[in-house]
């Protein structure tokens, strides 16, 4: 059993954050998903569309989701990767590097985002309407 862990947003839920998170379950048997808090996504300097109970459920409904969990701090990835038994750390390319220092508990994965599309630019179109 191998499984793959991933953190994110996923506000405005879209087609990238969805290649995504397949992409990811593609690489193991497993896939568990922390999801940011609305109060850490304030510590991130973002503000959510979606509060944190529909973003989680709309991920958790997800056929390539077995599992969401809170994510409330940048420092907890070790101890959600312990717990889950994770093998696999992934996470979208725009973050290359970024969490290369958990190479020594896992692997360390960074995938190809989805080319124009982003939560920021719905927010944009949204605006504008
Ligand atoms: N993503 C993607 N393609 C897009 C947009 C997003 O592949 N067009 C990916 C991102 O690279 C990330 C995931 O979808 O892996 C979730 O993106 P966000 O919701 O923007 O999450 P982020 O703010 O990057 O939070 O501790 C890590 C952070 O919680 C990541």
């Amino acid at each position: 059993m191998t499984t793959v862990i991933t953190y994110g947003t996923f506000d405005l839920f879209h087609v990238g954050h969805v290649n995504l998170l397949r992409r990811l379950r593609d690489l193991g048997d497993r896939l568990v998903v922390g999801v940011s808090t609305d109060e850490f996504n304030a510590s991130k300097g973002k503000s959510a569309v979606m509060p944190y109970g529909h973003r989680a459920e709309i991920v958790r409904s997800l056929r390539y989701v077995d599992d969401v969990f809170p994510e409330s701090s940048w420092d907890q990835k070790r101890a959600d990767i312990a717990r889950e038994g994770a093998d696999i750390f992934a996470i979208g390319e725009d973050w290359v590097g970024k969490f290369d220092d958990l190479g020594d508990v896992c692997d360390v994965v960074y995938v190809p985002r989805t080319r124009d599309i982003s939560t920021t630019d719905l927010k944009q179109v949204l605006q504008s309407m």
